[in-house]
C-alpha cells in the first residue's frame, strides 16, 4: 500500500456527494493500492447528517478507506488541510424563479472563502474540481482568491456534458457509447455550451460520416444535451445526481491517467488564450493528459456554425466574470 492521500468533498451529506464519497472510497478512482483518507465538509446544519454517511462508511468496510475527517464549513482550512484533491460539489441549488445572475451572487461567496482556504492549508500538489454551478464562474472564484496554487490545478466540470452527449451520439448512430471518442464540450457548463459533434468520431470515423442528419446533429441534438439537467429534474423530481456524481469521479480518473490516442478529456480550466478565449477564463476545452499534466487539444480548425457557438458561450462567461467582478482580488 502507498502513503494515503487526502481527498476532500464539499457538499458530502448532499444527492451527488453521496453518490461520490463510496466510490472514491472503494479504491476505483486512485486504485486498490492508494488508500485514501476523506475530509467530508458540510454546512453546520448538515453535520448531523453527514454522521449517518459516514456510519455507512464504515459500514461498507473498503480496505482502502484510511480515515474520514468532519469539518463544517465554518472551518474550511481544516477541512482542507494537506488535502491533494478538493472536489467542490457545496453549493446553493438554483432555486425555482431564480437567474443565473442571482445564483453567481448566491454562490460567488463561498468560493472566496474556499479559494482562500485551499491555498493557506491544501497539500502544495492540490487539484481541486468544481462542480457546484456555476461551476466555470465558481471555479475562477476560487482560483483567484488562491494565488499560491498554480492554475493548471482548476477545473470545473464539463464531463457530465461530455457523457451525456457521446450517449445521444451512441444512440443515434445505434452504436456502443464505448465506440464514440473526442467529444469536447466548449465554454460554460450551461445552456450555451458547444458539445463539438464535429471534431467527435463514432468508430474512428467522423461522426457526420455516420449520422448524415446534419439537422439533428446542429438542432436537436445539441438542445437535447444543453437541457439534459432540465429534462432529468422533470422526470426526476430531482436535479441529476448519480451522473453527476460519475462525471466527477471521471474528470478524476481521466486527469490521473494518459488519454488515449484520439480521445480528448472536456474539462473547463484558465484559459492560456487559446482559441481566442481571455486569458485567465474558466472556459471549457477538450485536453489531453498525460497522467500528470495536460495540455489543451491544439490546432481545431473550427468552421463558422463552431465559431458562432463558441462565441456566444464566451459572451455569457465574460458576463458571469463581470457580475462577480468584487470577488475576484
Ligand atoms: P444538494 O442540495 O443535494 O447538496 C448540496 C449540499 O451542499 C447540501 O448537503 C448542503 O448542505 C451543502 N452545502 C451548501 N453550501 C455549502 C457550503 N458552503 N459548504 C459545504 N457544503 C455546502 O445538491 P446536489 O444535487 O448535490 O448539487 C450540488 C451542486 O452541483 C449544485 O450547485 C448543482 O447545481 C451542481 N451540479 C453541477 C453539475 C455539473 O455538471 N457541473 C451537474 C449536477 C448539479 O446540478
Amino acid at each position: 500500500m502507498k502513503a494515503p492521500i487526502r481527498v476532500a468533498v464539499t457538499g458530502a451529506a448532499g444527492q451527488i456527494g453521496y453518490a461520490t464519497v463510496f466510490r472514491l472510497a472503494s479504491g476505483e478512482v486512485f486504485g486498490p493500492d492508494q488508500p485514501v483518507i476523506l475530509h467530508l465538509v458540510e454546512l453546520p446544519q448538515a453535520m448531523g447528517a453527514l454522521d449517518g454517511v459516514h456510519m455507512e462508511l464504515d459500514d461498507c468496510a473498503f480496505p482502502t478507506l484510511a480515515g474520514v475527517v468532519k469539518e463544517s464549513s465554518d472551518n474550511l482550512e481544516k477541512a482542507f488541510a494537506d488535502c491533494n484533491w478538493v472536489l467542490c460539489v457545496g453549493s446553493v441549488p438554483r432555486k425555482a424563479g431564480m437567474e443565473r445572475g442571482d445564483l453567481v451572487r448566491v454562490n460567488g461567496p463561498i468560493f472566496t472563502s474556499t479559494g482562500k482556504a485551499i491555498d493557506s492549508a491544501a497539500a502544495k500538489d492540490v487539484r481541486v474540481v468544481v462542480v457546484g454551478n456555476p461551476c466555470n464562474t465558481n471555479c475562477l472564484i476560487a482560483m483567484e482568491n488562491a494565488p499560491s496554487v498554480p492554475r493548471d490545478r482548476w477545473f470545473a466540470m464539463t464531463r457530465l456534458d461530455q457523457n451525456r452527449a457521446a450517449s445521444q451520439l451512441a444512440q443515434k448512430a445505434g452504436r456502443p457509447v464505448g465506440s464514440v471518442k473526442n467529444v469536447a464540450i466548449w465554454g460554460n457548463h450551461s445552456a450555451t455550451q458547444y458539445p463539438d459533434f464535429y471534431q467527435a468520431r463514432i468508430d474512428g470515423k467522423p461522426v457526420t460520416d455516420v449520422i448524415s442528419d446534419q439537422a439533428w446533429l446542429q438542432g436537436e441534438f445539441i438542445e437535447t444535451v444543453q437541457k439534459r439537467g432540465a429534462a432529468v429534474i422533470k422526470a426526476r423530481g430531482a436535479s441529476s445526481a448519480a451522473s453527476a456524481a460519475n462525471a466527477a469521479l471521471d474528470t478524476v480518473k481521466s486527469l490521473i491517467r494518459p488519454t488515449d490516442m484520439g480521445d480528448c478529456v472536456s474539462v473547463a480550466v484558465c484559459s492560456d488564450g487559446s482559441y481566442g478565449v481571455d486569458d485567465g477564463l474558466v472556459f471549457g476545452y477538450p485536453l489531453v493528459s498525460d497522467g500528470t499534466n495536460w495540455k489543451i487539444d491544439q490546432g481545431i480548425e473550427h468552421n463558422d456554425f463552431a465559431k458562432q457557438k463558441i462565441a456566444a458561450t464566451l459572451q455569457e462567461l465574460r458576463d458571469e466574470r463581470d457580475a462577480v467582478k468584487d470577488l475576484l482580488p
